[in-house]
């Protein structure tokens, strides 16, 4: 008999008000069942947030350095249990191990540059414009932090959000992805074990139409984070926009890599294995344009199509896999249809375009690595963000062509430039339209320390890891201390011309 988790509100493990719950199935068996987790609603979120503001209160006047510690004890534990917790999410998850610990890993980054921050969280100091006065600013703390999180990094998306907001001393609630809860689960348990303050942290598990959609909503949250799809990402912002909170937007992608004729081929062959399938091809970072220049073009698609074909499908668990299943049936369907599009716009299909078959792959959501050559920019499996293991190959002429076409859709996250000319890897990372350019390494595999995001429809102009993130979850504030013992009148005592 599987578990029924909780929710974790007002200080407790307690069952959802609705009295609902959701099944959380392994998506490499279906057959085995994780968990039933709570199917939460708008009474739920509304006890979350009367707790969270009472944790605002005692951790927001919590010293930054002393938040930062409890974040170094949680990046103490997550290192000590990386592998348990890697299991866990592949479990739910689907994607090989060497990435759930990578996830894991990326967690652990980003616990420990919130605790060093926690001891900088800078303001400004700068001089008055008037004589015996002090000017500065400094961060406070916002209030209530929603957080709503996607599947494919069970365990990273959720500390890049839920670290620097803590650090920055506001109450978090989360709403992990309904396909991923158990990871969470196991990271508030770490939160909690490190010292965190109970109310400080509320995790409300549900769905995106119902418990996502009341954290949203509710005038008692400030601020919201949210990665997942563009069209979500509009339906919160309309929100957002209408009630005038904090909103950060972490969206879809179309990312390319570009491969010039001067390119160190064997290097961009793993490039692009590796950012196109790792992790089922379900990263908004994931490689799925490829614009292969017209003089290495044959020859390194014929590489490419044998590589892939050799690629391992099978349950992330067992170490000889090389990619996972989907996420679920409807991520599955959605890969067939653009296939489907891919053909009966006039793409080519190389390789994969069908499911993994047979005793062991014919329980689970599994698609073979697909190629479709013959794409052109306007094909429909060039422009739309598929999610799955599918990339795109166009044939270009030269920089300027990839240039153009890399730019070209409505999304702008990463990119990745392939060649030994430096003047043109110059060129590129200046005039390629994105959050990311990566010289001579794929698309994925962004740093925790650095920030992350597109431009475009990938985000709304904020971006999430590094220094940046920091500014959105603190509220600047501006100090004058005049010790003139006079009144001085800005802009007028001055200037007096
Ligand atoms: C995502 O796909 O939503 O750069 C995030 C990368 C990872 C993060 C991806 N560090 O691919």
């Amino acid at each position: 008999m599987a578990k029924t988790f909780k929710n974790f509100i007002g200080g407790a493990w307690v069952a959802p008000a609705t009295g609902q719950h959701i099944e959380n199935r392994n998506p490499a068996d279906p057959a085995d069942l994780i968990g039933r987790f709570p199917d939460s609603g708008r009474v739920d979120v509304e006890a979350a947030v009367r707790s969270a503001r009472r944790g605002f209160e005692v951790w927001s006047r919590t010293p930054a350095p002393a938040r930062g510690d409890v974040l170094r004890r949680v990046g103490d534990l997550l290192t000590a249990r990386k592998d348990a917790i890697a299991a866990a999410a592949t479990r739910e998850m689907g994607k090989v191990l060497a990435e759930t610990r990578g996830d894991v890993q990326e967690g652990i980054d980003t616990a420990y540059y919130a605790a060093t921050e926690g001891r900088r969280l800078f303001g400004h100091t700068v001089p008055s414009e008037l004589r015996s006065k002090w000017a500065m600013s400094y961060r406070r703390p916002i209030g209530i932090a929603g957080l709503i999180t996607p599947f494919n990094f069970p365990l990273a998306i959720p500390t890049w959000k839920m670290f620097p907001a803590l650090l920055c001393g506001n109450a978090v609630i989360i709403k992990p992805s309904e396909d991923v809860p158990h990871t969470t689960h196991l990271l508030v348990e770490i939160l909690l074990e490190a010292g965190l303050p109970p109310e400080v942290v509320q995790l409300v598990h549900g769905r995106g139409a119902t418990a996502g959609k009341a954290l949203v909503e509710h005038p008692g949250v400030p601020v919201v984070s949210f990665t997942g799809s563009t069209a979500t990402g509009s339906f919160i912002g309309e929100t957002c926009g209408r009630m005038h909170k904090r909103l950060s937007l972490e969206m879809g992608g179309k990312n390319a890599m570009i491969v010039m004729d001067d390119a160190d081929l064997d290097l961009a062959l793993d490039g692009v294995l590796w950012g196109a399938f790792g992790t089922t091809g379900q990263r908004c970072t994931a490689t799925s344009r490829l614009l292969l220049h017209r003089k290495v073009h044959d020859r390194f698609l014929r590489r490419l199509v044998e590589a892939a074909n050799a690629l391992r499908l099978g349950d992330g668990l067992d170490g000889k896999t090389d990619v996972g299943p989907l996420i679920h049936e409807a991520a599955r369907q959605k890969v067939e249809r653009y296939v489907r599009i891919g053909l009966e716009q006039g793409a080519e299909l190389l390789c994969g375009g069908r499911r993994g078959t047979g005793a062991r792959l014919g329980k689970g959501w599994f698609y073979r690595p697909t190629v479709f050559a013959g794409v052109k920019p306007s094909h429909r499996i060039a422009r739309e963000e598929i999610f799955g293991p599918v990339l795109s190959v166009i044939r270009i002429s030269g920089f300027e062509e990839a240039v153009r076409i890399n730019n070209g859709v409505r999304y702008g996250l990463s990119s990745a430039l392939y060649t030994r000319n430096v003047n043109l890897a110059f060129e590129g990372m200046q005039r390629l339209d994105n959050g990311i350019t990566y010289i001579n390494a794929p698309t994925i595999g962004a740093e925790a320390h650095l920030p992350f995001g597109g431009v475009k429809q990938t985000g709304n102009g904020h971006r999430e890891g590094g220094w940046e993130v920091y500014d959105f979850y603190s509220e600047t504030k501006v100090c004058y201390v005049d010790y003139s013992g006079t009144l001085q009148r800005a802009q007028i005592d001055n200037y007096r011309g």
